[in-house]
């Protein structure tokens, strides 16, 4: 069985990052590690969320890991928070991360235009550091005009997101899925392999935003990516089952605030992967 490692907090309450990433990755078949960087009470749209930063414990879990001479198929990481966490990724890539490794980086700091609380230009900066290293990079449209280094515009067109593709290309990042792209009534991805080739991918706009969403997108391409499936029907993968999850939850009358009902909607993503398999 593949192993994956995932490396993010855990939200008690919230269903965000590790509590998205290790039930679905498990769920597609894939043996699911994972290293806490934090443990929150609940996810930072919770008003007086605590935050116990598990910094100190990680360099003990990997030297322990070393001593057992672990393989990882894939590496994937999400929020972090803080630049000692992204260093610490860093030298997990120095650990573990073989010539088969895949490697994927869902950055996490921003959405909507702007920063999330806490994040500055120094976390933006190392972020996008450890996005040159990774083999896979999914940040949303915010992320990725602030780690080229251009505004975020509302209204864009191609050359917006080509200019945007051609800067984080020039930086060293290989494979590039830009998530989160509204134009006009639709929503989707754009995307720039290392091999030189762009696709993209659109569906009808969804009106409605949970937490956790890109996360589910995150996990779901990663899944897709051990299954086998090229980074093209990975991230068409992705786009359909978020897509699909975001309406089951808009529709369910019961859903919470906080966060997207992906639970109900693992039995859709399963059928779609064995029919493929
Ligand atoms: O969904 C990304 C995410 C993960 N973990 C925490 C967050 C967020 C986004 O804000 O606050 C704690």
């Amino acid at each position: 069985m593949k192993r994956l490692v995932s490396i993010q907090d855990i939200s008690c309450i919230g269903k965000c990052s590790q509590t998205i990433a290790l039930p679905l990755i498990s769920a597609m078949g894939i043996e699911t590690s994972i290293i806490p960087t934090a443990v929150l009470s609940a996810h930072t749209m919770f008003p007086g969320f605590t935050f116990c930063d598990l910094s100190d414990s990680i360099p003990e879990i990997i030297s322990h890991w070393k001593s057992l001479n672990l393989h990882f198929d894939a590496i994937l990481t999400g929020y972090l928070g803080t630049t000692r966490h992204i260093n610490m990724i860093l030298d997990f890539y120095e650990q573990f991360a073989e010539d088969n490794t895949l490697t994927i980086v869902d950055p996490v700091f921003a959405d909507n235009g702007k920063m999330y609380a806490g994040f500055d230009n120094e976390y933006a900066h190392a972020v996008t550091s450890l996005c040159k290293k990774a083999g896979y990079i999914v940040p949303n449209i915010t992320e990725a005009a602030i780690m080229s280094g251009l505004p975020y515009r509302e209204g864009f067109d191609a050359s917006y997101i080509n200019e945007i593709l051609d800067r984080l290309s020039a930086f060293g990042a290989s494979n590039i899925i830009i998530t989160s792209i509204r134009r006009g009534n639709e929503n989707g991805i754009i995307a720039r392999l290392s091999d030189g080739t762009d696709f993209e991918y659109f569906k009808p706009h969804i009106d409605a935003t949970f937490h956790g969403t890109g996360d589910l997108f995150t996990s779901t391409f990663a899944g897709a990516l051990l299954n086998n499936y090229s980074a093209y029907d990975a991230a068409r993968l992705a786009v359909d089952y978020t897509a699909y999850t975001l309406g089951v939850t808009q529709n369910n009358k019961t859903h919470n605030w906080y966060g997207i009902d992906f639970e109900e909607t693992i039995p859709w993503l399963i059928k779609k992967l064995s029919f493929s398999c």
